[in-house]
């Protein structure tokens, strides 16, 4: 465990909390491989139905700690390409192939891989006053953790570009407006809001939910056959589970669905 990211489960949600809030929770070896664990674990742990992701203090993160690349303290010239492989770019997998929901509450600046890393994430929700930044441009560097794939995806290539090439901070209300985020919320509400979700989607059918997940992420690169095809087999997995026939028996019966997650 490491106290560079605080982890808590209640009631189905997995709440992890950034943790540097001096260095605007940008990343460190630790807190990347933290981070990672703590995915893990979402994967591996049946209690864990939703996560929530947040950062502490007045950012949500700014992307790696440059601290930890000043050439003035010497040594070889990083190897970027490795500390992607490495430390970004299992975490990301992580997050787009767990089948439970993601929530990012976003509740301050998002720069560089920070950013990316919540675009990441199922559904976003931001403070107003939150900015995203694609920090990339201003120290030499390309978007990563990504951030290419998910701005060109969700923007396309002119808003994307722009992005990208100016460094130029995307308030939080015109991400909404441009469909990068689920929406942006009064600064005071935001975590009251996010928790909200995350305990509405952690009492949520899961399996369903992660099916779900996997089937919309499919869609990008799918064919309309190959996604009819997909929505064939998932929903005939989805129709054998428990919480379907959970959820039909309350709806019939005109009560809340009780919902295991299976
Ligand atoms: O290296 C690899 O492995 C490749 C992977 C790369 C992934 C990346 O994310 S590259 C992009 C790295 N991030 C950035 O370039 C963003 C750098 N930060 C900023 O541009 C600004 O801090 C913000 C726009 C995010 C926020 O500005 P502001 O004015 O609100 O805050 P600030 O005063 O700049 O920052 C507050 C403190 O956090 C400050 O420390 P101090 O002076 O109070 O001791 C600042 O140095 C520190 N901080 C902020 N960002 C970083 C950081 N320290 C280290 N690394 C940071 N990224």
């Amino acid at each position: 465990t490491s106290d560079t990211v605080l982890a808590s489960l209640d009631t189905g949600v997995l709440r992890l909390t950034l943790n540097r809030p001096d260095k605007l929770n940008s990343f460190n070896e630790e807190m990347l491989l933290a981070l990672r664990a703590q995915i893990r674990r979402a994967h591996e742990d049946e209690a864990v139905r939703a996560v929530l992701l947040t950062g502490a203090g007045r950012g949500f993160c700014a992307g790696q700690d440059l601290g930890d690349r000043d050439p003035r303290k010497g040594g070889p010239v990083p190897d970027l390409g490795h500390t992607l492989e490495t430390f970004y770019n299992p975490t990301l997998r992580l997050i787009r192939g767990l089948e439970k929901p993601v929530i990012c509450a976003v509740n301050g600046v998002a720069a560089g891989a920070g950013a990316n890393i919540a675009f990441a994430c199922d559904i976003v929700l931001a403070a107003k006053s939150a900015k995203f930044i694609q920090a990339f441009a201003r120290i030499g560097l390309i978007p990563d953790a990504g951030g290419s794939w998910s701005l060109a995806r969700i923007l396309g290539e002119p808003r994307a570009k722009a992005l990208a090439l100016t460094a130029e901070p995307l308030p939080a209300e015109k991400a909404a407006d441009w469909g990068l985020i689920w929406k942006a919320v009064e600064d005071a509400e935001l975590m009251a809001e996010a928790a909200k979700l995350a305990g509405s989607l952690a009492a949520g059918p899961t399996l369903g939910l992660g099916l779900t997940k996997r089937l919309i992420q499919a869609a990008a690169t799918n064919s309309l056959d190959e996604q009819l095809d997909m929505e064939r087999d998932l929903q005939q997995q989805a129709g054998r589970s428990a919480d379907y026939a959970e959820g039909v028996t309350a709806f019939l019966d005109k009560r809340p669905a009780r919902f295991t997650g299976k």
